[in-house]
């Protein structure tokens, strides 16, 4: 299959591909998680659900493997490096109790994917401590297991766990695209800059495309 994207065109086999959905959890989404009490405005991210939801159906029919990432430390913070929980001023600190539980601790309703998003059964599920999924994670481990060679990524935020995860996966031999309008920044001029990042220099990083062009390739191989 093809995908017209940037800074040229995507070639992949659905056997060999997963969508990977970073961090789509409501601590980044929804007003009370680890977003807000960064001083973020999350109503921005709210904009790429409608997209990433297609996408995800889209996927899910085609028998593609779906992988889903949270952001998540155990109760006890043992994987939380103090300079992490330490970092910035926020309102609440990571562990600390919020209006959605525990702050970006395992298993709290805060850390739970979106319902728009849900993880269905046989679909992946990585809890990462780390920006990047494949930082202390199987992640790579079960990839392999599958024979997976190509990645296409959607997810928050597009230039912290997105990009983060996206130059792990290129240092691990894949070849990845970023679904321009499934991921999202609280910041959009770092979006943009995400994505001209990721294209440039040859697919330095990987590719970029609309979803709609997944969307097309999907269906003109159906
Ligand atoms: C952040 C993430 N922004 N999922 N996490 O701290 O991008």
């Amino acid at each position: 299959m093809r995908i017209e994207a940037a800074p040229f065109a995507y070639d992949f086999e659905l056997k060999s591909t997963a969508l990977v959905l970073i961090d789509m959890q409501r601590d980044f989404m929804e007003p009370g998680g680890f977003g807000e009490t960064l001083g973020n405005d999350v109503s921005l991210l709210q904009a790429i659900v409608p997209a990433a939801k297609r996408v995800l159906q889209a996927w899910r029919n085609a028998s593609g493997l779906v992988v889903h990432t949270r952001e998540s430390h155990t109760a006890d913070l043992s994987d939380c490096p103090t300079a992490k929980r330490n970092r910035g001023n926020p309102a609440l600190r990571i562990g600390d109790e919020g209006p959605m539980g525990r702050i970006l601790v395992a298993g709290e309703p805060g850390n739970q994917i979106i319902d728009a998003l849900a993880p269905i059964d046989g679909e992946i599920v990585i809890d990462k401590p780390g920006k990047g999924a494949f930082y202390a994670t199987g992640l790579h481990a079960l990839l392999q297991q599958r024979g997976i060679t190509h990645l296409l990524f959607g997810g928050v935020t597009t230039e912290v766990c997105v990009q983060t995860s996206m130059r792990e996966a290129n240092d691990r031999g894949y070849d990845s695209l970023l679904l321009e309008d499934c991921t999202e920044s609280y910041f959009p001029a770092f979006k943009a800059a995400t994505l001209d990042m990721v294209r440039a220099q040859g697919a330095i990083v990987g590719w970029t495309a609309p979803s709609t062009a997944l969307l097309l390739a999907l269906n003109n191989a159906a």
